[in-house]
């Protein structure tokens, strides 16, 4: 800079104080001024809550000014950057995470203990950011924290729901959800950036125009509403990087309608402009299943819209050739939801930019790639014509411009086969004619990536089969993993002092391969000794949890045997409570002697289903009429509990899984794309009971199959194991457990029958019979037998912990920056 521009810079720079310190006393002196003047309490007197926003204020200051350094530095290096778009981000709470990350969260408990107040204590103040439903929106949280630790130049771009994920409420053993207004105690860690917005179109029709002597098309919308950003700080663990996460917020437009202004009816048109913010308003709660729903189509095209124009703005700051665009930009799309961005980029280059089609279609084909993450064909998303031709008139007609080429391309390489070439379409013909999402994005990406090695095989052999065919070369899977930062260093903080001890250092949280140092001293007494002490702890923690939130008292000497993840027929919640029915008969048949000898558990079961999924409300409902038998048993006491934890989200997992001995992961194989939940257990060092489904298969290769307690049919087993169950009768102690249900032993013998006819009338499709003989042998045979060798048991969890470390979200990360997106890290120094 010269001249006036340069002395104003000085000027700045020597009012500036240096870098926020971190010793206890500014770090005091830091959290008291937030007292008093961001959150206006008096520094005599605030409770805890005012002194978590003050803290986390704090947090936020120093996470802002490594932010500025780390998007400075960008812009300086002009590194390639990867987008990566997503509908859902699942982030939980911030302030642990963040004061980890930036290194400071010691520093900051002691300042706080100086001050009369406990970091732990203040942390759970925080709500859950809960924007997303489950595994694939974690996926997009974990991969944002190691974009950030592994100093890629990344950017995320999301939705900013008013409400998210529902609150689930049990009354009566049934479901109710409660809006999650999650924003009405304020986010400290969202910074709105009024001046960052876009105008976003819907409706309206396209007209030619004359352009250069020839034709050019102009989208003239009906409604237009303003996109406005909310910036959400990612720091990276053990480097100054902090990168962002944007948000967009509906708001009306200065644009919108003028006319009904003019027409008297003053308050009906406020009130109608007020309508704009509903788009952002509310996270759709039914994962893998749409019904193309005009809001969920808003949703989608208003953030990617927001988010392309964004990217391209950036990208005009410093170039004015569009052809280094695909050297400067990655753009990643999480699942379909945000697949619109392919024919918005086309639009924006083609209408606006007034590239040609060729040139706009080869720079398309360039940046874009998707992960997928749905096994089954009903979980695809399809959008009908009319739906999308009357809220995005010009995409239409670009898609069906796109398919046309498409096809061509089809019918020279297939000749005329119509029952191909109508299978691959992106439009689908039929009752209701649509454009199908998954295969525009196949179609327009360069990479299309599975989430764990048997998923890709599932899409080529079947989901995509017609695609892999053509496109051999476009797929690809990236097995998915987890932040240990979250899942192992914030929730399990005794056992990471514990593993970065007998480790020497505690690099692996940066390097997660070093875990498999922990294989050494896997019979090494001592560590045994402090590993058990350390899982006792979170034993205890987690009593007390269960006690606080249930109202029971549960033995921390019992093995706590857990599943939770969302409520699905395929994740088969309902095998592991008929087998805990099963349990319970043969203890309450057993001999007093014979009682002596038994293992005493705590099942822990949790998770949501969708509000309109009536079998999995069901098997809630039946969670809590089994557990209402059972822990009101005297015959049975201690031996065996169930307990459902209501309103499971992260925070809860994150108190959870350290507390677990055993975890289910359970689905028929062949369903589970991946599963992420099974490597935060892992990592744990909790026991996997488990199917050979998902990144199980790859789990058992890493930590073997002696230390995991593996059952049931195989993935290619299971098409030939349905025919078979469609004509064979039930095993014999799951007929008895399952008539239990049905005669009414729980109660409820009417609300339960369609559950119990969905496996006998039904043909049993997620193969509970078949698989219930090989699941009582895992849980009896060998859990409880080996449970009761604490010796072997303790060797078989830090095998499990030492041999998580591929399962590490960083080792995925590096791999789709690697051969997916072709970009470098860009490290800010110090
Ligand atoms: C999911 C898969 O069901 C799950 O197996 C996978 O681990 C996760 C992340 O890739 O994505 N797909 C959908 S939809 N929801 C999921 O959790």
């Amino acid at each position: 800079e010269s001249g006036e521009g340069k002395a104003k810079a000085e000027r700045m720079f020597s009012l500036m104080d240096g870098f926020l310190k971190n010793d206890p006393i500014s770090l005091q002196k830091d959290i008291l001024d937030h007292v008093e003047y961001t959150v206006a309490r008096s520094r005599f007197s605030f409770d805890d809550f005012e002194a978590y926003q003050a803290l986390s204020h704090s947090v936020r200051d120093r996470l802002i000014e490594r932010w500025h350094d780390t998007h400075a530095y960008f812009k300086r290096k002009d590194p390639k950057r990867l987008y990566f778009l997503s509908l859902e981000f699942l982030m939980g709470r911030s302030l642990s995470n963040s004061a980890i990350n930036l290194g400071i969260r010691d520093q900051y408990a002691d300042a706080l203990n100086q001050l009369g107040f406990e970091f732990e204590v203040l942390a759970e103040q925080e709500g859950d950011a809960a924007q997303g439903n489950g595994g694939l929106a974690r996926f997009s949280a974990c991969h944002m924290d190691s974009l950030a630790t592994m100093d890629f130049p990344a950017w995320g771009y999301g939705l900013r729901y008013q409400y998210g994920l529902f609150r689930q409420v049990i009354l009566d053993g049934f479901q109710h959800e409660q809006p999650d207004y999650w924003l009405n105690f304020g986010n400290p860690w969202e910074t709105e950036r009024i001046p960052v917005s876009y105008a976003v179109k819907f409706y309206g029709t396209v007209e030619e125009k004359d352009f250069n002597g020839g034709k050019c098309k102009v989208w003239v919308p009906g409604e237009t509403v303003e996109a406005v950003a909310y910036d959400n700080p990612i720091p990276g663990y053990g480097t100054r990087n902090t990168i962002n996460l944007r948000l967009w917020s509906a708001k009306p437009s200065d644009l919108y309608d003028m006319e009904s202004y003019d027409t008297g009816d003053y308050i009906n048109a406020v009130i109608n402009r007020q309508k704009a913010e509903t788009i952002s308003s509310v996270l759709y709660p039914d994962d893998r299943s749409y019904q193309g729903k005009e809001l969920r189509l808003k949703q989608q095209y208003f953030f990617v819209s927001a988010s392309v124009q964004d990217i391209i703005r950036r990208f005009k700051d410093s170039h004015n050739d569009f052809n280094q665009f695909p050297e400067k930009v990655a753009l990643q799309l999480n699942d379909t939801h945000p697949s619109l961005a392919i024919p918005e980029v086309m639009r924006v280059l083609v209408d606006e930019e007034l590239l040609s089609w060729k040139q706009a279609w080869d720079i398309v084909c360039k940046i874009f790639s998707c992960t997928t993450h749905t096994v089954v064909p009903e979980g695809l998303e399809k959008i009908p014509v009319d739906l999308l031709g009357s809220v995005l008139p010009r995409h239409l007609q670009i898609i069906f411009d796109i398919n046309l080429s498409f096809v061509e391309e089809l019918k020279k390489h297939f000749g005329l086969d119509f029952n191909r070439l109508s299978r691959m379409s992106i439009v689908e013909e039929g009752a209701v004619k649509s454009i199908r999402m998954a295969n525009l994005s196949i179609v327009c990406c360069h990479t299309v990536n599975g989430v764990s090695r048997v998923h890709l095989d599932i899409l080529k052999t079947k989901v995509f089969k017609d695609f892999y065919e053509l496109w051999p070369q476009k797929f690809h899977y990236k097995t998915n993993g987890v932040t240990q930062r979250r899942w192992l260093v914030v929730s399990n903080p005794g056992l990471c002092g514990l593993i970065s001890k007998w480790l020497g250092t505690d690099a692996w949280i940066r390097d997660m391969d070093l875990l498999m140092g922990l294989r050494d001293h896997a019979v090494d007494a001592e560590l045994q000794q402090e590993w058990k002490m350390v899982r006792r702890i979170n034993k205890i923690r987690l009593a007390e949890f269960i006690e606080a939130m249930t109202g029971m008292k549960v033995s921390p000497d019992a093995m706590f045997d857990v599943q939770i993840k969302r409520i699905h027929e395929y994740k088969r919640q309902l095998l592991n409570i008929l087998g805990i029915i099963y349990r319970y008969d043969c203890i309450k048949n057993m001999k007093e002697s014979d009682r002596r000898k038994v293992v005493p558990r705590v099942c822990i079961i949790g998770g949501k289903a969708a509000p309109g999924y009536k079998m999995a409300k069901k098997i809630i409902k039946l969670c809590h009429a089994v557990g209402e038998t059972i822990n009101n048993d005297s015959d049975i006491g201690d031996l065996l509990k169930l307990v459902f934890i209501p309103d499971y989200n992260v925070s809860v997992a994150e108190l959870v899984i350290p507390g677990s001995d055993i975890s289910q992961h359970i689905s028929t194989a062949g369903h589970e794309a991946s599963g992420t939940g099974s490597m935060k257990f892992l990592m744990n060092g909790c026991l996997l009971l488990a199917t050979a489904d998902g990144a199980t298969i790859e789990i058992i290769e890493e930590i073997g199959e002696d230390n995991m307690f593996l059952f049931g049919a195989k993935v290619h087993e299971v098409p030939k194991l349905r025919e078979k169950a469609q004509n064979h009768g039930m095993p014999l102690q799951f007929a008895r457990a399952l008539k239990m249900v049905r005669d009414g032993y729980f109660d409820y013998e009417d609300y339960f029958k369609s559950l119990c006819d969905s496996i006998e009338g039904g043909g049993d499709f997620y193969l509970l019979g078949n698989d219930f003989a090989s699941y009582l042998e895992a849980q009896q045979a060998a859990a409880d037998k080996a449970f009761v060798d604490q010796e072997r048991w303790t060797k078989m969890s830090i095998l499990s912990t030492a041999g998580s470390g591929r399962f590490s979200s960083d080792r995925t990360v590096g791999e789709y920056a690697h051969q997916t997106w072709g970009i470098e890290p860009c490290r800010c120094p110090f």
